[in-house]
């Protein structure tokens, strides 16, 4: 045929679970399809019969029905920080609470000064290690927020560290400032005048270097409250910067609804959400993403609003926030399996919060979270018999085949993650 596709690579008979609304079936499935892609982007997708006379390539391989995903997403970690918090699990084990932890001056605040003690280099370096955990499960690109400086010199520090993982790791990397996750010590009991600090000097140092492409805040009743948010939001607005916001996690602020009015990407947690929150998610098509490890890790008892959320058509993300204090488990897989199982997803949502609906909190659904003609090729090659298999079964075999991630770099196949098929 004259008009072929020139592609480098396609994989025929193979099961796509493309994710994409417009494909009637559960998970988008097209069984006994190929894919294409060239320049790490897809550049076509059809039934396997009909890839020959479509497509020019010298590298076809038969999956035999191996399934192909999108790349996963984590939409949600702070996995930058110095030293753990091994201590305070002692402690909560004995019965002290998250909160009276935090304002007994440990928590968050006692990251912050292990954090401080590292270099840009030694915190890229430890950060690896969580990160390659989250790639060798299929994560082809993540967030990562500052958060544990508290300081403008800490904060750029922290960012500077996750451009830095972006240089030495086949992933794709989105940073977010969140300088608002604690009232740092040298200002106790004068949170208005941090707040002043990080809108005046850090938020526009950040946008004008690039260094974040979000900004969010720990709105809390241990953090930041309503007027310090939406002080914060007006701020990240004139800068240009998008908005996401850590809101009702544990306890109802009217955050995710301030978040929402502000045009934010994304609300996070969302276990206090009521049901006039989740109308001003709608109206402004915000985000919910979705924390259950941090749920489980602090024995919350109480959920996220999931029939309400599910039947006013909310995109709900799920994300690891793969951190020291409350979610220390770097697994975006138990992070679905806990949707499914503590939440009540279904696994196909499951799947939907890591891609299709990971990609919208990050701003990234132009091109990513979906197996779709024009998309980035960031694709998961998975030996699995059906696309529930990824969240119900964890740990007990390597089920990724290979991964490819679209980081529009040279390819490089991301260490341990690989079998090639
Ligand atoms: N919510 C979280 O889950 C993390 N931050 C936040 O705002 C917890 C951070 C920590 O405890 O270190
Ligand atoms: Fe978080």
């Amino acid at each position: 045929m004259a008009n072929k596709i020139k592609a480098d690579r396609v994989w025929y008979n193979t099961n796509l679970a493309t994710m994409d609304p417009e494909i009637a079936a559960p998970y988008g499935a097209l069984r006994y399809y190929a894919i294409a892609i060239h320049q790490d982007r897809i550049c076509w997708i059809g039934p396997s019969l009909d890839f020959e006379s479509n497509v020019d390539t010298n590298d076809a391989q038969d999956m035999q029905g191996f399934w192909i995903t999108p790349g996963f997403i984590d939409c949600h970690t702070h996995l930058i920080f110095g030293g753990n918090r091994c201590g305070e699990f002692e402690q909560r084990a004995q019965g002290a609470s998250y909160e009276e932890i935090a304002q007994a001056g440990g928590g968050i605040l006692s990251t912050v000064a292990a954090t401080r003690a590292l270099s840009v280099e030694e915190l890229a370096e430890s950060a690896m290690i969580r990160l390659q955990a989250l790639c060798n499960e299929g994560v082809t690109s993540v967030e990562i927020k500052s958060g544990y400086g508290l300081t403008i010199a800490d904060e750029l520090k922290m960012l500077k560290a996750a451009h830095q993982l972006s240089q030495t790791i086949n992933v794709n990397i989105r940073t977010t400032l969140l300088a608002a996750h604690a009232v740092p010590p040298e200002y106790s009991g004068h949170g208005d005048d941090y707040v002043e600090l990080i809108c005046s000097e850090l938020i526009p140092q950040v946008a004008e270097r690039k260094l974040a492409q979000a900004i969010d805040v720990f709105c809390e009743s241990i953090a930041f409250d309503l007027a310090q948010t939406e002080r914060l939001f007006k701020t990240a607005q004139q800068h240009g910067l998008a908005i996401k916001a850590h809101c009702e996690q544990l306890s109802h602020l009217g955050g995710a609804a301030l978040a929402a009015r502000y045009g934010a990407l994304s609300v996070d947690h969302g276990e206090f959400l009521r049901a006039n929150d989740i109308k001003t998610l709608k109206k402004h098509g915000t985000v919910l993403c979705l924390l259950p490890i941090a749920h489980y890790f602090l024995r919350q008892c109480r959920t996220p609003p999931i029939d309400r959320l599910r039947s006013a058509g909310i995109p709900m993300a799920v994300a690891s926030d793969l951190n020291p204090g409350s979610s220390p488990l770097a697994s975006i897989t138990l992070a679905m399996n806990m949707a499914v199982i503590n939440f009540g997803l279904t696994p196909e949502e499951a799947l939907l919060g890591v891609t299709r609906h990971a990609a919208k909190a990050l701003d990234w659904h132009q091109n990513k979270g979906q197996l779709r003609c024009g998309f980035d090729a960031d694709l998961l090659i998975w030996d699995i018999d059906q696309p529930s298999q990824l969240s119900y079964e964890l740990g007990s075999l390597n089920l990724v085949q290979r991964v490819i991630a679209a980081t529009h770099r040279e390819h490089a196949d991301l260490q341990g993650a690989v079998t090639d098929v």
